[in-house]
């Protein structure tokens, strides 16, 4: 029987173990460029023996546009490339492997952090129901996001182009691959999503429509870097950031056809509301996850099957035997940085510490201590 401790081809992507670090924002990247910190955080979390098989980055933003969170970092200048190369050299150092997560915010921003303090971009002018972060006086403060303008259909394919260009960067800065973040209520969740997309262009009304966007910025991508090194994360039934669309199973079956031939290293699915227990249920609607797999892998779709929220040992153990490939640990991984070694040996875990996700400085950042290493089989 396959463990999580066994290896796994994603793509081109050879995996030591099926223990991913999921995406978590940590808003500690000041000027939008990585730092010593952000390397010795992913450092202590890279040795696949003791951490993870597979490390995605905190969401990164692909353009000053992109940017939602304050000190959320940014993938879209040269000093971007040249600062994430310590991150990417300290994974490597360790043994480990490393795909950035592409993002772009669309509506879930604040004028406060658009060029020249302009409206955030949407699919529709319609204000997401949500909150941001700021950094007041150096601590996080959740706001309101502000009202958002529509984008004009000339204005996508530069928001394409600029996923291909930080898709080519993530590569210069020497990460492994990609991740584009599809899900979460961010932009292309927002065009996917009838409730956040009443565009009457060639992007909006019919599914075919709503996931115009999304396949363009793929196709950009695999073309700029190959889809062997391109996943993509998706929350068919999040509520996040105030997602909602009124029939997201055959949305999101239309999403996997459309992937299944890119030839894609993996898809990472979020099952229910992010961040909540592991419950299929627990989003607002009922979601069917066999029929989006058996979606993509009709479509010709061979990318490893990543599933995350709310995992433990016994359930991803269950996940593996029942077809999965991969499972990511989002909150178990911000304070146990050996998570393999402890889920090895069953335990023991640190508790992570909420106030200190967004935000702050060392403390529950690097300071999670590890086992004793006579402890790390
Ligand atoms: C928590 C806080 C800020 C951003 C996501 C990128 O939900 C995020 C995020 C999570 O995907």
């Amino acid at each position: 029987m396959t463990t999580l401790f066994d290896p796994c081809q994603a793509g081109g992507l050879h995996l030591a173990s099926r223990i991913v670090m999921a995406p978590l924002t940590r808003n500690r990247a000041p000027g939008a460029l990585a730092n010593a910190r952000m390397a010795a955080y992913y450092r202590q979390r890279a040795n696949p023996a003791t951490g993870a098989g597979l490390i995605v980055t905190e969401a990164t933003a692909i353009s000053h546009q992109g940017q939602g969170y304050a000190d959320v970092p940014g993938i879209w200048s040269q000093a971007q490339v040249a600062s994430w190369k310590q991150v990417t050299d300290a994974v490597h150092a360790e043994g480990g492997q490393i795909v950035m997560q592409l993002w772009h915010v669309g509506r879930v921003s604040h004028t406060s952090l658009q060029p020249g303090g302009g409206a955030p971009v949407a699919p529709s002018a319609l204000t997401a129901k949500t909150k941001t972060v700021l950094l007041i006086d150096g601590k996080a403060q959740f706001v309101d996001t502000s009202a958002p303008r529509a984008l004009q259909a000339n204005e996508l394919p530069g928001i394409v182009q600029d996923y291909r260009a930080a898709a080519a960067n993530a590569i210069a800065a020497g990460f492994d691959g990609v991740e584009v973040h599809a899900a979460n209520g961010y932009l292309i969740d927002q065009f996917l999503r009838s409730g956040s997309n009443q565009r009457g262009d060639a992007y909006g009304g019919a599914i075919d429509n709503r996931a115009r966007f999304l396949h363009e910025v793929m196709a950009a991508v695999v073309d700029e870097i190959g889809g062997d090194r391109t996943g993509i994360r998706i929350s068919p039934v999040t509520p996040a950031n105030d997602a909602h669309d009124d029939q997201p199973q055959p949305l999101f079956e239309h999403v996997a056809r459309l992937l299944g031939p890119m030839g894609l290293a993996y898809v990472h699915v979020i099952e229910g509301s992010t961040g909540a227990a592991r419950d299929h249920q627990q989003g607002p609607q009922a979601f069917d996850y066999a029929a989006l797999r058996q979606a993509y892998s009709s479509a010709g779709g061979h990318g490893a099957w990543m599933l995350n929220n709310g995992y433990d040992l016994p359930m991803a153990q269950q996940a593996l035997a029942e077809g999965a490939d991969l499972v990511a640990f989002g909150r178990p991984f911000i304070a146990n940085p050996d998570l393999a070694a402890r889920l090895r040996q069953g335990g023991p875990f640190n508790t992570p510490d909420r106030k200190t996700f967004y935000g702050g400085d060392d403390t529950g950042y690097t300071d999670y201590p590890f086992l004793p290493t006579s402890t790390v089989l």
